[in-house]
């Protein structure tokens, strides 16, 4: 799929490091409280890539299936704490899971339950620009708030991390992970209603790697050959310490889109990454709030992408470069075996991310890049039982800047309308008519994406009139495995299929722009028991 304008635009913001976000040729001021820091004044590549340290469980507990049988049980604070971002900065102040950012990576075998006892030791006060006119960030609800949610994971819905489900500082709450799924790497981060942009973007994020047998068995490269990559945007002031733009209306500062001048890598601004001249695999996630990230190497070297989402890919997918939107996850190989003794860059279109050193002395590769990696079984379109029409929605004030989004014309409060049979199989068309890229994310499934398809804008939005303008695309190769996050495409209709397996329960469905999920893009669904 072609970039879109938007997500051109998206990179286009970055690249200029204006303080303006721009949307469909709309700009929208934000205002600059704090003078920032100017990224590009950086010695780039002083730091070393960090590589995040593993959760090690706190003991075992009975499993709340299965009493007789003991679990392992993590217990993972969120705490304030400070980091240097790069060598010449000050050290910054963010939030994190285990004090860090990103926090600890689980690494764990599909199929093996756990525990994790995820626990509030932030303080009392907030220190980025809560909008109190949000639903559910109202002034009567504590400023501190959080609820650890796993991105991806099929989980019973009290282990979910709801969003109305926060904890204040100094409680806890354990959450039950049956991991009863295959090898992927999922995500876990704050959900908090209202005030999830602000928790995520103070750095309360991680990776979960599971792990399964049909894995092993492919012998990609693992142990110190296998780097999880966390990739965000931020923006400092001139103190090093993280900045949050507000709106232009003091007593509404939500903005309607985050897109900062400072990329982090595992945390690090323009770290470098000294590999050795073979293969590596690279587990990639977008944590950023709004930034969709177009990578390359600057030496042309290839990308091998063997998984998405939720797993392995049917067979890998070569490309010199590849997108990833907010909450998608990436599982690369890179090949340095003909790059001895160079130096790579990792852009995001123009803009340097981090460096490869690659040594020169020769290595024994035992790794394998297989021709083919698991077999995918097509859902097919016949074993849908029903199919949702559900629009993405902008509403804007009389200058056209946004007030709210909203899916399927409802808000949170509104009664559910999405209520899926626990295993059946469903459609989900999201007609998309706003100049946005909305990366769509189901809570509990995963799902296979059928096709996009081009529609007549101005006939959806006068008229509810559903009109296409050309033929039913179908995704590209590097998309065409399980995923659990969908770029739904503006001006088009983007067609998914899921089947509901997991738990009856309350979940939710929800644009990944966090700065939309906070204010009205997020809707809960209904699992219903089959009868
Ligand atoms: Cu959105």
């Amino acid at each position: 799929m072609a970039i879109s304008r938007r997500e051109f635009l998206r990179n286009g913001a970055l690249a200029t490091g204006a303080l303006i976000t721009q949307h469909g040729g709309k700009t929208r001021p934000t205002v600059q409280a704090r003078p920032s820091l100017n990224p590009n004044s950086l010695t780039p590549f002083v730091d070393p890539l960090p590589i995040p340290s593993a959760a090690h469980s706190a003991g075992v507990r009975p499993s709340p299936t299965n009493p007789s049988i003991k679990i392992p049980c993590y217990r993972v604070a969120m705490q304030s704490f400070e980091t240097s971002v790069h060598r010449d900065m000050k050290p910054t102040r963010m939030w994190g899971f285990g004090g860090a950012f990103p926090g600890p990576t689980f690494d764990l075998r599909a199929g093996e339950e756990v525990l994790v006892e995820w626990a509030n030791e932030l303080p009392k006060q907030h220190f980025l620009p809560i909008d109190h006119t949000l639903h559910g960030a109202e002034k009567d609800k504590p400023e501190v708030r959080a609820v650890a949610h796993l991105h991806g994971a099929r989980v019973p819905p009290e282990s979910d991390g709801y969003p109305e489900d926060w904890i204040t500082p100094g409680k806890s709450a354990v959450y039950h992970y049956p991991n009863q799924q295959d090898a992927a790497m999922l995500w876990y981060h704050d959900h908090a209603m209202g005030i999830n942009r602000l928790n995520i973007f103070a750095g309360l994020a991680g990776a979960y790697i599971l792990r399964d047998k049909q894995e092993d068995a492919l012998h990609l490269p693992t142990g110190k050959y296998e780097i999880p990559l966390v990739i965000c945007d931020r923006m400092f002031d001139k103190d090093s310490q993280l900045y949050y733009p507000v709106s232009d209306k003091p007593e509404s500062p939500w903005t309607p889109e985050f897109f900062g001048d400072a990329n982090l890598l595992n945390g690090k601004l323009f770290p470098f990454l000294e590999v050795e001249p073979r293969k590596y695999r690279f587990r990639v996630l977008n944590a950023a709030n709004g930034r969709f990230y177009h990578l390359s190497l600057s030496n042309k070297l290839p990308f091998h992408q063997i998984g998405t989402d939720q797993g392995l890919l049917s067979a890998p997918v070569t490309a010199q470069s590849i997108m990833i939107a907010p909450g998608e996850r990436l599982d690369l190989v890179i090949d340095f075996s003909q790059s001895a003794g160079t130096s790579i860059v990792l852009n995001d279109d123009f803009v340097p991310l981090m460096q490869f050193r690659v040594s020169g002395t020769n290595v024994k590769d035992d790794s394998i890049l297989p021709a083919t990696l698991r077999r995918i079984e097509k859902l097919p379109e016949s074993a849908a039982v029903r199919t949702r029409l559900l629009s993405l929605d902008e509403e804007d004030d009389l200058v056209q800047n946004p007030v709210r989004m909203l899916l399927n014309g409802k808000s949170w409060h509104d009664p559910v309308t999405e209520n899926p049979v626990l295993n059946s199989t469903e459609i989900w068309s999201f007609i998309n008519p706003t100049d946005d890229s909305h990366p769509i994310h189901l809570h509990l499934v995963k799902f296979q994406i059928l096709d996009r398809r081009k529609i007549e804008n101005f006939a959806y939005i006068s008229q509810q009139e559903l009109r296409f303008t050309g033929p039913p695309v179908p995704p590209d190769p590097d998309e065409a495995g399980w995923k659990d996050t969908v770029r739904a495409h503006p001006g088009m209709m983007t067609r998914i299929i899921a089947r509901f397996e997991g738990y009856p329960g309350r979940y939710v469905w929800h644009c990944h722009i966090l700065e939309h999920e906070d204010n009205e893009m997020m809707r809960p669904y209904d699992v219903l028991p089959s009868s």
